[in-house]
């Protein structure tokens, strides 16, 4: 089917000054997590992006024509000009540097915000994702399993608890990167029935991105149809 002309949600109404807003085109769904970092960090940009919506119960995301543009049959992918980009971490890290927005200000800092994403892949996103997954009815696996998951999203909350009572960004003294690819994840908490309460320096830390210019949750950066600009 054609994708219908929409108009552009709120929170990626002004276009940054250099912005040319057919640059990019987003693929993907409004329920992926991974989808919702790349919308997320475009909107706080405030570059306008076209969107594609990838519809995975029909397996859109298996056929040849989608696998040119991400060969691990996943969404997100991000067409960048003539480009497509993959792996939402990735994506992130190309947007901060193409943009000039939300990377570190040091060597040092950049290379920690990227230790950070390496971190929240191989400690959150999984046993957060999966969890959530489980909730909503998409994935199936016994109690066994789902303790396993809890217990290690709940470390890594720690580890996050402990960071984030020292600074109120995960690195340096403004949001970053690492800041909006970890809030993606920790958003979904509530549908993996975890319990934020025991961790008060990442509900406020997780208020303090909810209040930046350019925020907005899934529903309102993500349209259930493809939106072209
Ligand atoms: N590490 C990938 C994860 C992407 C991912 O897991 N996407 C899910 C939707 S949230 C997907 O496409 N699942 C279908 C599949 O793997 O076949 C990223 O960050 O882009």
């Amino acid at each position: 089917m054609k994708p219908k002309k929409k108009a552009v949600s709120k929170a990626v109404t002004k276009p940054s000054s250099n912005g040319d807003k057919q640059r990019f085109t987003l693929h993907g769904t409004m329920m992926s997590g991974p989808t919702y970092t790349v919308g997320l960090m475009l909107s706080l940009c405030r570059h306008p992006f076209s969107y594609i919506h990838v519809n995975l119960r029909e397996g859109q995301h298996k056929q040849p024509d989608y696998l040119v543009k991400n060969r691990y049959g996943q969404v997100p992918a991000l067409r960048d000009g003539q480009m497509f980009l993959v792996q939402s971490a990735a994506i992130l890290e190309h947007l901060a540097e193409s943009l000039k927005k939300f990377d570190g200000k040091t060597p040092m800092e950049r290379i920690r915000v990227r230790e950070w994403l390496f971190w929240q892949w191989d400690k959150l996103s999984l046993p957060v994702l999966r969890l959530r997954a489980r909730n909503r009815g998409f994935r199936q696996f016994g109690d066994e399993v789902r303790t396993m998951y809890d217990t290690e999203a709940k470390a890594a909350l720690a580890v996050l608890e402990h960071e984030l009572a020292k600074s109120d960004w995960i690195v340096g003294k403004k949001p970053t990167i690492a800041d909006i690819g970890i809030f993606a994840v920790v958003r979904y908490t509530p549908e993996a029935l975890i319990d934020l309460t025991p961790y008060p320096n990442v509900g406020t830390w997780k208020k303090r991105i909810e209040a930046l210019p350019g925020f907005g949750t899934p529903e309102q950066i993500l349209p259930m149809e493809s939106r072209l600009l």
